[in-house]
């Protein structure tokens, strides 16, 4: 049966936010979690990752679980470790012990960061590249897909991981032309994970039908994802503003675009 009781952990957030919106449309029913509360939410559920006892009532009779909540960007190695790592462990540790079946993990782009972007006829990245984390906090995208199939090989816990480009309303630079989802693609993309049967742990690329995409979305597309947006008709006015990528500038080279060379986050 399709799931309809979900978690949306992260719902606070910049995707969770979108996500409220948009996912009671495919018809779901949404528990909320934050480590924030979430605005004109009373009943969101306001916990920590790091609380066990709190994420285990959490995912207690839910059908699915859409995981958002962790840090988002670059950080020090110690945040990231506790929030995305620890975090995303102690989630997959509360849903196996309640028994949920799936998970849908937001990975990212950045989990493969390092990797070249494709230009003129090169083939587009498999998702089978591999793991070239551009920062730590991709690093920990890399650990969250490990943990993933671990779970499935071990327990039979199935996860959807979906390597989000940038999920925003509007593209805003031109390596978002090629990244971007738009956030009715995301939900899409969302439920077709929730819903496709036997994914077993399967890694996907989160974006739109993009003109300029740089990754194969073949996989996602076997879930029933079939995206409706193209970042294109952005394209002419943000070429005008902020002219094609450069192939000799190092943040325009790499799927990960500034985060391959943002200077490392060093502790506290
Ligand atoms: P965001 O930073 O706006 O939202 C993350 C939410 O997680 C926040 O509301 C925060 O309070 C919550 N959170 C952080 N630490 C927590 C903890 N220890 N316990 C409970 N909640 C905690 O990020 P955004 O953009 O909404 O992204 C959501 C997820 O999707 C993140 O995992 C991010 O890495 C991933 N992602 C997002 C992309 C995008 O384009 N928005 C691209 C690639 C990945
Ligand atoms: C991410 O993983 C971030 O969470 C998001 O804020 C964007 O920076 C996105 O990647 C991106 O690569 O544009």
């Amino acid at each position: 049966p399709a799931p309809r009781t979900v978690l949306l952990t992260g719902a606070a957030g910049g995707l969770g936010t979108l996500m409220r919106e948009l996912l009671p449309d495919h018809g779901y029913r949404l528990r909320l979690l934050d480590l924030r509360p979430v605005e004109g939410e009373p009943d969101a559920i306001v916990a920590d990752l790091a609380d066990r006892a709190a994420l285990r009532e959490a995912v207690r009779g839910v059908d699915a679980i859409i995981h958002l909540a962790g840090i988002s960007l670059e950080a020090p190695f110690e945040k990231i470790l506790k929030a995305n790592i620890e975090g995303t462990y102690n989630l997959y540790e509360a849903a196996r012990e309640e028994g949920v079946g799936r998970i849908v993990l937001a990975s990212s782009n950045h989990a493969v960061g390092y990797t070249p972007r494709p230009r003129g006829d090169d083939p587009l990245i498999p998702v089978d590249t591999p793991h070239r984390p551009d920062t730590f906090y991709g690093l920990s995208k890399s650990f969250g897909e490990d943990l993933a199939q671990f779970y499935w090989d071990k327990h039979g816990l199935e996860t959807v991981s979906v390597r989000i480009g940038s999920c925003f309303p509007e593209p805003t630079s031109v390596r978002m032309l090629s990244v971007w989802m738009s956030p009715a693609d995301g939900a899409r993309l969302f439920h077709a994970a929730l819903t496709a049967e036997h994914v077993g742990h399967t890694v996907v690329y989160g974006s739109s039908a993009n003109t300029r995409l740089w990754w194969d979305l073949t996989s996602a597309r076997a879930l029933g994802y079939a995206p409706q947006d193209d970042s294109e008709p952005y394209a002419g006015k943000l070429i005008a503003e902020q002219g094609e990528l450069d192939p000799g500038n190092p943040a325009h080279a790499r799927l990960g675009g500034h985060f391959v060379t943002d200077p490392p986050i060093w502790p506290y």
